[in-house]
C-alpha cells in the first residue's frame, strides 16, 4: 500500500481542549503519526512518498475564499495582539445570530468560522493543514493514475470541517478535497465511506445537495455523542443530492457484530452507486480502548473491516481521521490496510 506522509503536521500541536469542564491536553497530537509510521514500517508497508504541492485552487473546490483567508491569517492576527497561547473562539454562530456579516477582528472571526472550541490555531497550523490536504490530493492523484489504493496519512484530520467552519480538531476537509479532485480529474461519481467513531458532519454538509458524491457514515448516535447536531438516519440528502447520503447512528457499546451489519448495508449502497473511486475517512476511534469514544471494536476487527472494504474492488484512497488510543493506533490502522490488501 502506497503511503503519502510528511513532517509539517508536527508544526501543529494544540496545547489544550475543553473536556468535562476542564482544559486538558489535546488528544489529537503529533505522536499519533509517529506511532502509525513506526507500525507501517514494521508491518512491511514500506512504499512511502512525500506530498506534492497542489495550490489553493484545489482547496477552493471545497472551502470558501473568506474561510481560507481566515485560516491563513488567523495566527498572525492573533499573535499581533501580543497573545502567545493557542487561538480559540469564545462565541459561536448559534440560533438567532446573523450569519451574513463576517466580523473584522480576530476574536469575532474565530467565532464566526468555528462550531466548537475543539480546533485550536497555533503558529504552525496553516502549514500543517496545507500539507495534510496536499497529502490527500497526492493520494487521489496516484490512485487516479493507476495505483489500486493508497493511504493518505493526514494530520490534522478533516471530516468535521465544513465549507467555512472548523471543529473537532479539523480545519480543511481532506477527504472532501480528495473527492473533489477526483471529480476534477474526470471521475463521474465518487463515494466517501466514513468509519470514524464521530459523524463526518463537515463532509456530509459539503456534498449534501450533490449526486456526484455519495456519503455514507457509521458513527455514534448524535443523540448521545459528538458532534451531536448532525448525523441522524433521516438525513438523506437535499435537492439533487436526495438519496445520496446514508447515516448509520449506532449505540454506545457497539461491537463488531452490530458494526458489521451497518457496514455491510453501507457497502451495499456504495456498490449500487457504481462509483469510479472510493475515499475512506479512516478513523480508528471505534477501538475498545479509545479514551474519548464508546464503541468496542478489537484490533483484529480492523482486519475484517479492511477486507470488507477491499471486496468492493474499487480504486480506494484511505484518508486518516481520528483515533486517540495512541499506543494502539498503528496496529489498528495497519490492520485495516492489511485486511484490504488481503481481500
Ligand atoms: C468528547 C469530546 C469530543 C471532539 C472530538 C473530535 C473527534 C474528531 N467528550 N471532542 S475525530
Ligand atoms: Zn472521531
Amino acid at each position: 500500500m502506497l503511503t503519502i506522509l510528511g513532517d509539517r503536521h508536527r508544526l501543529h500541536h494544540g496545547t489544550s481542549e475543553l473536556i468535562d469542564g476542564e482544559l486538558k491536553p489535546c488528544f489529537e497530537m503529533p505522536k499519533r503519526v509517529d506511532i502509525i509510521r513506526a507500525r507501517l514500517h514494521d508491518a512491511g508497508f514500506s512504499e512511502t512518498i512525500a506530498p506534492e504541492a497542489f495550490g489553493v485552487d484545489a482547496l477552493r473546490r471545497v472551502h470558501s475564499d473568506a474561510y481560507l483567508e481566515f485560516l491563513h491569517d488567523a495566527w498572525s492576527e492573533w499573535s499581533a495582539l501580543g497573545r502567545t497561547h493557542d487561538a480559540l473562539p469564545t462565541i459561536w454562530p448559534a440560533r438567532g445570530l446573523r450569519q451574513d456579516r463576517p466580523p473584522r477582528t480576530i476574536d469575532g472571526k474565530l467565532g464566526f468560522y468555528s462550531m466548537d472550541a475543539g480546533a485550536p490555531i497555533t503558529a504552525g497550523t496553516w502549514q500543517a493543514i496545507e500539507e495534510s490536504a496536499n497529502i490527500a490530493l497526492t493520494g487521489a492523484a496516484r490512485v487516479h493514475n493507476g495505483a489500486r489504493a493508497a493511504f493518505a496519512l493526514c494530520r490534522p484530520p478533516g471530516h468535521h470541517a465544513g465549507r467555512d467552519v472548523t471543529g473537532g480538531y479539523c480545519y480543511l476537509n481532506n477527504a472532501a478535497i480528495a473527492a473533489a479532485h477526483w471529480l476534477a480529474l474526470g471521475a463521474g461519481r465518487v463515494a466517501i465511506l466514513d468509519v470514524d467513531y464521530h459523524h463526518g458532519n463537515g463532509t456530509q454538509s459539503i456534498f449534501y445537495e450533490r449526486d456526484d458524491v455519495l456519503f455514507a457514515s457509521l458513527h455514534a448516535d448524535p443523540l448521545l455523542d459528538y458532534p451531536y447536531l448532525l448525523g441522524h438516519a433521516d438525513e438523506t440528502g437535499r435537492g439533487a443530492g436526495t438519496g445520496y447520503n446514508f447515516n448509520y447512528p449506532l449505540p454506545w457499546g457497539t461491537a463488531w457484530d452490530g458494526y458489521a451489519r451497518a457496514l455491510d448495508h453501507a457497502l451495499g449502497k456504495i456498490a449500487l452507486y457504481r462509483p469510479d473511486a472510493l475515499v475512506v475517512s479512516l478513523g480508528v476511534d471505534t477501538f475498545e480502548r479509545d479514551p474519548i469514544s464508546r464503541f468496542k471494536l478489537a484490533s483484529e476487527d480492523y482486519l475484517r473491516m479492511g477486507a470488507r472494504i477491499g471486496k468492493l474492488g474499487l480504486p480506494t484512497l484511505f484518508v486518516m481521521e481520528g483515533g486517540y488510543a495512541v499506543e494502539e493506533i498503528g496496529v489498528n490502522v495497519c490492520n485495516v490496510l492489511a485486511g484490504f490488501e488481503a481481500a
